[in-house]
């Protein structure tokens, strides 16, 4: 198991999760014939909702699981051959490139198989274990590929736009720049502090608080942010620590589920929606007690591929957003702090 450094040294936050017990999570059954409905409505709510009867076959989760947690239990020295990440490969503690910090280790990949063999050649070589991990791969990124391409597929339909296809052909396409993610967030112990931290790892001055009095606050896993791709589909083992953010800025526990997807509308579909659906902040704090391992698919449009609100969504009503293509907008979101609202940079007003 991997020992990250002192926990004192990453950003915290206190405990406050009343909301949890108001809000429960939209659920989506696929199987079900009225779930467009329930997708609409979730994307405009939350821009975030869970997913059963998902079709993803169980036998590949737990094999990308159990890879998982063997890669993570190398040496650091032997991780590190995949590294560093910049912006993909193994990658411990730093997020990006602008100083963000997490009390995370991570495998951060294109979705590409070959891209995917020699990342894992790099330290295994031409080998079984190679070998195991690129048919893991592979296997998990089809079938989960396949469930986005479906509730994007129903998202169109339930917007009643044309054609169906508007939103998922930007994952079939051949160059789509999709990414997945491997996350290791090791147990951490509550911390005791004389200040409370707003989880940016910078001061929260409540008001309420004797700098003297030791209070209880989470280490940060992975602070808050939106995905900037259309769509991310995500899945961890039944450890805590996923939070979304609601409109009114609150935040509340995901309540784990090794069996389901949870479902994150994105930056870039939040303007093809002209914001009728919004990308969730989301962020990850640490269990105390058990590791959380969770794998990401992040399904992203070719870099060339011009993102704008669609005409059929902005019928009688303004559009939003400037058209900017994947590219600018990936090059600028790589050179963005994590918790940045990098959208505000391509409103028009
Ligand atoms: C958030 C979503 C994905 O995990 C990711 C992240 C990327 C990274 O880890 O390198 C970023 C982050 C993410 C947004 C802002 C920049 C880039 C870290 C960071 C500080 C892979 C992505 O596409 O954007």
């Amino acid at each position: 198991m991997v020992v990250l450094s002192k926990p004192e040294h990453f950003p915290f936050l206190r405990n406050c999760n009343a909301n949890d017990l108001l809000y429960e999570i939209p659920l989506i059954d696929l199987s079900k014939p009225e779930s467009k409905t329930g997708i609409v409505k979730a994307c405009e709510d939350f821009g975030f909702f869970k997913v059963v009867n998902h079709g993803v076959p169980m036998e590949f989760i737990r094999r990308l699981e159990s890879q998982a947690v063997e890669f993570f239990s190398l040496p650091l020295s032997e991780k590190e051959k995949a590294g560093p990440a910049s912006p993909l490969g193994y990658g411990h503690k730093r997020i990006g490139r602008s100083g963000d910090m997490g009390w995370v280790e991570y495998l951060l990949l294109t979705t590409d198989p070959d891209f995917i063999s020699r990342k894992m050649s790099s330290i295994f070589g031409e080998s079984e274990n190679t070998d195991k991990l690129r048919i893991a791969f592979s296997e998990y990124i089809s079938a989960v590929k396949k469930m986005a391409c479906e509730i994007l597929e129903l998202m169109a339909e339930g917007l009643t736009i044309q054609p169906r296809n508007v939103f998922s052909k930007l994952l079939m396409d051949e160059e789509s720049d999709s990414m997945v993610r491997l996350n290791h967030y090791p147990p951490c112990q509550e911390l005791e502090m004389d200040l409370v931290g707003n989880g940016n790892g910078t001061e929260n001055g409540n008001g309420n608080g004797n700098r003297n009095n030791k209070r209880k606050g989470n280490v940060i896993g992975f602070g808050e942010h939106t995905d900037p791709q259309i769509i991310s589909v995500q899945r961890s083992n039944n450890t805590t620590g996923l939070q979304i953010s609601l409109r009114d800025g609150s935040w509340i526990s995901v309540p784990p589920d090794q069996d389901s997807f949870f479902i994150n509308v994105g930056d870039s579909l939040q303007v093809m929606t002209n914001r009728r659906f919004q990308s969730v902040r989301h962020r990850v704090i640490t269990n105390s007690a058990k590791s959380r391992v969770s794998m990401i698919y992040f399904g992203g449009p070719p870099l060339c591929e011009k993102i704008a609100p669609l005409p059929c969504l902005t019928d009688g009503e303004e559009s939003l957003y400037k058209e900017f293509t994947w590219f600018e907008f990936k090059n600028f979101v790589y050179n963005s702090k994590l918790a940045d609202n990098r959208l505000g940079n391509f409103e028009k007003f």
